[in-house]
């Protein structure tokens, strides 16, 4: 439960966060200065806890650069005092900015681990500045760890860190978990740093993948391209063992904070949003989409497959509303830039063709949501249609389920989020690339009864509850401080197999 440290820690270890970003938000007060709150994300909300038990370190990129503001380190080392744990700011010129986070990050990684190599840049000047980014990281990391401390790494920001910390001469245990899919062999091997990335990567101790299918293809790149490497083990956790050292590796999907949700999602305030929204849109039935300004959502593709919807079953027209919401993002990146047109193209096109009087078959929002608004909408929404292309995990499809307190709703979710390796069986799943395959869905959902609605919402809500983040970091830990694979634990209806991957 939130609030409690469930891990399995020895006493003399701590805890070491390390992630591109601090869970922080900054914001300027009236006077000019910087004022900093806590983050308020899934991950901050089952580490924080962790973290504060053990007197534990999180290290990251506070958001701003060396030109807007060299003074932060001092800013929040005062503002975070009431925390409870410290944060150690990697300060970023704004060069290193552009070519490390916005560069290497998202203009080579990003794209290419979610099989979209089309999208790559692969600039030499980039990986000179993500090497030395990652060793910026892990100077600071080096500086405020202690012996035995655990150092837990995040996402693809930072896989060349491992090579830094271990050159540096720090033997603790360093675990890494990728948040966004890892690519099969034939997509990785264009990565023209694929080795020094691999071998960075295999001086971890234990690494986490999403999904059973990202852990098999990491698995076969490094055996088709590092001589030597030997795996062993089924099930959740495996070892890969090159030369004498081993590797852990084990699939972990990340969850939510379900009863967090669902307490927020039964609070007056977003009842009494829900209602407004359903009274705005009577006898509508509301179809839902939210997502990050992304190319990888498939929005474009959705909006295609709800337009032929309409046009194929004519029933939907005046009776369906699908609300979008965009969360600007990466906007600087031409590629965002341009997707943020086609959007907007396609929802002119399809409301000018579609539009009766009183009634606009999209409501598109281009903005961040505030957190009860977001929850009224899922709250509100008797559909969610959420097809990236490809995608990590994709806590929305949680959310928006672990907030249909009522049970009445229906997924619909890309075969090609990781989320559907847990969710399949009582979601709707569909290729993102077949749009006749999605309208078809979307008429199937709308007709489908509300008895049948109840009860696979109920046991999505099961598997979602059951599986949370606090279960995500448990499981993580565990089987970073497990000595044995038998040790390691044995989750009954564990979701994602060699077979349904
Ligand atoms: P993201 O690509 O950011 O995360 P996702 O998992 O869907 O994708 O998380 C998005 C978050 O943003 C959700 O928590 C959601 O509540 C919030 N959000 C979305 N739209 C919003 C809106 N309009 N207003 C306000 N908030 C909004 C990466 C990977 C994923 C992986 C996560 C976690 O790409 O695949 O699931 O990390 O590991």
């Amino acid at each position: 439960m939130k609030g409690e440290d469930r891990s399995v820690m020895n006493p003399v270890n701590r805890l070491v966060i390390v992630s591109n970003r601090l869970p922080i938000v900054l914001n300027h007060d009236e006077g000019g200065s910087w004022q900093v709150q806590e983050g308020s994300g899934g991950l901050v909300s089952a580490l924080a806890p962790v973290l504060k038990n053990r007197g534990g370190v999180w290290i990251g990129w506070p958001g701003t650069t060396e030109e807007e503001n060299g003074n932060i380190k001092n800013v929040l080392e005062e503002e975070t005092k009431s925390f409870g744990y410290s944060m150690k700011p990697v300060i970023l010129t704004l060069e290193e900015k552009q070519k490390y986070y916005e560069g290497f990050a998202n203009e080579i990684i990003w794209p290419l681990f979610h099989d979209m190599t089309a999208h790559c840049n692969f600039n030499p000047e980039y990986w000179q500045v993500y090497q030395q980014v990652n060793r910026k990281f892990a100077d600071v990391v080096y500086q405020n760890i202690r012996e035995n401390d655990f150092i837990w790494i995040h996402d693809y920001h930072l896989m060349n860190i491992a090579t830094e910390l271990r050159s540096a001469g720090v033997r603790s245990e360093l675990a890494f978990f990728l948040h966004i899919p890892f690519p099969p062999l034939d997509i990785m091997v264009r990565l023209p740093w694929r080795f020094q990335i691999l071998h960075s990567l295999l001086e971890f101790n234990l690494i986490g993948f999403q999904t059973m299918r990202d852990r098999r293809n990491f698995i076969h790149c490094v055996k088709t391209l590092i001589p030597g490497v030997r795996v062993f083990g089924k099930g959740q956790v495996q070892t890969i063992r090159v030369g004498e050292h081993e590797i852990r590796i084990g699939a972990f999907p990340i969850g939510i904070d379900f009863h967090g949700f669902v307490k927020l999602a039964a609070t007056p305030e977003v009842s009494e949003k829900a209602w407004f929204i359903h009274e705005d849109l009577t006898d509508r039935v509301i179809i839902l989409g939210v997502d990050r300004l992304d190319y990888t959502k498939g929005i474009p593709e959705r909006l295609k497959a709800y337009r032929n919807a309409l046009a194929r079953y004519p029933e939907l027209q005046e009776n369906v509303t699908f609300v979008q919401a965009v969360v600007p993002s990466r906007r600087s990146l031409p590629r965002y830039a341009a997707l943020k047109t086609e959007i907007e193209r396609l929802v002119g096109e399809i409301n000018g063709q579609f539009t009766r009087s009183g009634w606009v078959p999209i409501h598109y929002f281009f903005r961040s949501l505030s957190r009860p608004e977001l929850l009224a909408y899922y709250r509100t929404s008797e559909i969610a249609l959420l097809t990236p292309l490809k995608d990590g995990m994709n806590l929305v499809a949680k959310e928006y389920c672990a907030c249909k307190i009522e049970e009445n709703g229906v997924l619909i979710l890309s075969e090609f989020a990781g989320a559907a390796a847990q969710l399949q069986k009582y979601a709707e799943l569909v290729n993102p690339h077949d749009i006749e395959g999605i309208a078809e869905t979307i008429y199937r959902a709308y007709k489908m009864e509300p008895e049948k609605r109840k009860i696979r919402m109920r046991r999505l809500r099961y598997i979602i509850r059951k599986y949370d983040i606090f279960w995500w970091v448990d499981s993580f830990l565990k089987a970073a401080f497990a000595r044995d694979l038998k040790d390691f634990p044995y989750i009954e209806d564990y979701i994602p197999t060699e077979e349904n991957n």
